[in-house]
């Protein structure tokens, strides 16, 4: 994803819009040299009602709750970001697009204590397509299970959004796409599968359906809640606190990637061994689809999960 050629100019930044150039921060910052930051990736889709921010209040929730174990305190009140956000996308005439808050702690002073600085907050919103390809979401993706470990929740929060601990995935995708491959499952510190660098990860497996737990060393995906809550609408019988080990992914029937980005992005191979028919299986397509006239605003049972703008 590049920024030049996108028709975004503005964003808003400790309390203000300013121009996307003047977007700025000290070399300093804390953030910069700790990871000493939180953030949240959500998407805005153009609905059949207009533009709706999809699940906003609970990406709003795991902002602030991220910030808790780092005392990073967000100084702007919910309704403030969601009132900025929705203007950000209103001033850019954006339909649909990808929104990127964060909150760091900035520039005052460096040492590993950051008590004396202050938290910036920014948020971002451009256009972003498929994350992984669109021919992903209907071949499904080739991925291999990284030789590095997701570190674990006894190291580093998982339930946590923060900036810094993504090197570990950077790691991750890294060593995948060198390798040849779209993306890459982590397996956790026990061995058990956690989730993609930037993924939740699913299985079926006779007609049901498997996702790692959330002791598993992964994040509470918000897209992963969604897809439990419509899978189990649809019929099916989730197991949402599974221990899933490697094994099990080359036996699956199917599995597939839920996230913001990835949206629900099947996967039809795990290190060269074809899953199912080594292509979109039927109970990712049900989902999947479901997943889409969702964020379309088709489904009207879910519409408290919009924001409209
Ligand atoms: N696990 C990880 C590690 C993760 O980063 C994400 C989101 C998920 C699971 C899925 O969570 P949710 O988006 O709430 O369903 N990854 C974000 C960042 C992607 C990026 O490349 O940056 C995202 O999808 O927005």
């Amino acid at each position: 994803m590049g920024f030049d050629e996108m028709d975004v100019d503005t964003i808003w930044m400790d309390g203000e819009f300013v121009d996307w150039e003047d977007a700025q921060v000290h070399v300093l910052t804390h953030g910069l040299h700790y990871g000493t930051g939180v953030f949240e990736g959500v998407r805005c889709y153009d609905t059949v009602d207009g533009p709706a921010i999809f699940r906003w209040e609970e990406h709003l929730q795991r902002l602030y709750d991220s910030g808790k174990p780092y005392d990073i305190e967000i100084p702007f009140e919910p309704e403030e970001l969601t009132d900025a956000t929705v203007e950000l996308i209103r001033r850019q005439d954006l339909q649909s697009c990808y929104i990127r808050p964060i909150a760091f702690y900035g520039y005052e002073e460096l040492g590993l204590n950051p008590s004396n600085c202050p938290v910036n907050v920014a948020i971002a919103a451009w256009p972003w397509g498929a994350y992984l390809g669109e021919e992903a979401l209907e071949e499904g993706v080739d991925v291999a299970v990284s030789s590095w470990r997701k570190y674990a929740s006894s190291q580093i929060p998982t339930n946590a959004k923060t900036t810094g601990p993504y090197v570990n995935s950077v790691l991750a995708s890294l060593e995948a796409k060198s390798n040849g491959y779209v993306e890459a499952i982590l397996l956790n510190k026990e061995g058990h599968v956690a989730e993609g660098p930037g993924e939740n990860l699913f299985l079926v497996r006779d007609g049901e359906i498997f996702t790692s737990g959330l002791a598993e060393s992964n994040l509470d995906g918000i897209t992963r809640r969604t897809v439990i809550e419509l899978a189990r609408d649809l019929g099916y019988t989730v197991y949402d606190q599974a221990t899933i080990s490697r094994g099990e992914l080359y036996t699956a029937d199917e599995l597939f990637f839920s996230g913001t980005a990835a949206e629900v992005t099947p996967i039809r191979s795990v290190d060269d061994n074809e899953i199912g028919e080594g292509t979109k299986g039927p109970v990712t397509d049900e989902i999947q689809q479901e997943f889409f006239d969702l964020i379309e605003g088709k489904l009207d049972e879910y519409d408290d999960w919009f924001t409209y703008i």
